[in-house]
C-alpha cells in the first residue's frame, strides 16, 4: 500500500483530497502537512498531521524518510490573485518548493503528482477547446510558475526517471473548505452568499467564461491518474481535464432553479477579471480521456443541486 504525503493539506482542494485519500489508502498511510497548523479537526485528527514548510528541504527530506514516503502529492501553492500581490513569494513557494520535492523524489525514489492549471495558459493561447499542446505564454506570475513546473516534471521524469503525473485544473468548487486567494473564487462565495443572503456581488464580469470543476471530480482524477497505466501516458505533467465552462450568469441561473429571488449584481476587481480574461474559455480535455480514461461525474445543473444541498445544512 502506498504512503502517501500530502503538501497543502489544508487547502481548498488539500482539504478534501487528503479526507478521500484516506478513505482510499487507508488512515495510516496518508500524511497530511502544511505550513501552520489550522483547526481543521477532520484532517488533523484524522492521521498524522506534520507542520512542514516545503521551502525547508531538509524537514521535506526528515518526513519522507520518517514516514517511508512513496508518493507526494505537492499542492503547496500561492495562487493567481495572492500571487499577483506577492510575486516574489509566489516564484519561491510554486517553484522553489517545487524543486525541493522534485529533488526528495530523486533521491528517495518518490512518484510526485502536482496540478498545473488553466493559468498557464495566457491571452495569445487559442481560447475555446484549448488544445492539450499549444502556446502558453501566461502574464501571471502564478501562470509563469505553473508552466516553468510542468517543465520542470517532464525534465524530472525524462532525465531522471521521477515518476511526475499531473493534471490542468478548472477552477474547482467545493463545500468542505473555502479556496484562498484565486481568480475563481467567485464559483464558490456565490453558492455561499446565495444561502446566506440570497444575492452576490461578483468580482468576475457577466460573459466571462472559464473551465470549472466539481471537488469531487478533481479528487477523482487524481486517483485515477496516479493509478494510470504509465505505459498509457504519452502526456504526463499537464493534462487538460475539464467538466463545464460558463460565466457567472451561468451560475445564477441554475442557482435560481432553487433559489427564485436570488440575485446577481457586478462589482468587478479589474485585476482578477483581466487575469480571467487571460485564461482560455474552454479546455479541449481529449488526450486525457483517451490517455487515463478521464470523464466528470458532475455538470453545472447537478453540482448547483449538491452544493445548495451541503451548504443548506452547512450554514444552518
Ligand atoms: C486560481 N483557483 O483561481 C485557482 C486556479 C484555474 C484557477 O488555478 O488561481
Amino acid at each position: 500500500m502506498r504512503k502517501i504525503l500530502v503538501t497543502g493539506c489544508l487547502g481548498q482542494i488539500g482539504t478534501e483530497l487528503t479526507l478521500s485519500f484516506r478513505k482510499v489508502y487507508g488512515d495510516a498511510n496518508v500524511i497530511a502537512s502544511d505550513l501552520i497548523k489550522k483547526d481543521v479537526p477532520a484532517v488533523i485528527d484524522g492521521g498524522c498531521f506534520e507542520q512542514l514548510d516545503v521551502l525547508d528541504a531538509g524537514r521535506l527530506a526528515a518526513i519522507c524518510s520518517q514516514h517511508k514516503i512513496d508518493t507526494i502529492i505537492h499542492l503547496a501553492a500561492i495562487l493567481s490573485a495572492v500571487g499577483e500581490e506577492k510575486p516574489q513569494l509566489a516564484f519561491n513557494v510554486n517553484l522553489s518548493g517545487l524543486y525541493n520535492v522534485l529533488e526528495v523524489a530523486r533521491e528517495k525514489k518518490i512518484q510526485v503528482f502536482t496540478p498545473s492549471s488553466i493559468a498557464a495558459f495566457g491571452p495569445s493561447t487559442p481560447p475555446d477547446n484549448t488544445p492539450q499542446d499549444t502556446i502558453q505564454r501566461p502574464n501571471t506570475i502564478y501562470g509563469v510558475t505553473k508552466v516553468a513546473g510542468e517543465l520542470l516534471c517532464d525534465y524530472y521524469y525524462t532525465r531522471f526517471g521521477v515518476d511526475t503525473r499531473g493534471v490542468r485544473l478548472p477552477g474547482l468548487i467545493s463545500y468542505t473548505a473555502l479556496p484562498g486567494g484565486g481568480t475563481t473564487d467567485y464559483a464558490v462565495h456565490i453558492y455561499y452568499d446565495a444561502i446566506l443572503h440570497n444575492r452576490y456581488e461578483s468580482y468576475i464580469g457577466p460573459g466571462t467564461r472559464m473551465d470549472m470543476m466539481y471537488m469531487p471530480d478533481c479528487v477523482k482524477a487524481f486517483i485515477t491518474l496516479l493509478e494510470a497505466d504509465p505505459a498509457r501516458l504519452v502526456h504526463r505533467n499537464a493534462f487538460n481535464i475539464a467538466a463545464m465552462s460558463f460565466a457567472p450568469e451561468d451560475i445564477a441561473a441554475e442557482i435560481r432553479k432553487h433559489l427564485p429571488d436570488f440575485e446577481l449584481v457586478y462589482h468587478v476587481d479589474p485585476v482578477r477579471q483581466a487575469i480571467a480574461d487571460s485564461w482560455p474559455n474552454s479546455m479541449d480535455d481529449s488526450c486525457a480521456r483517451q490517455e487515463w480514461d478521464w470523464k466528470p461525474d458532475y455538470d453545472l445543473a447537478s453540482m448547483t443541486a449538491d452544493m445548495l444541498e451541503h451548504l443548506k445544512i452547512k450554514l444552518a
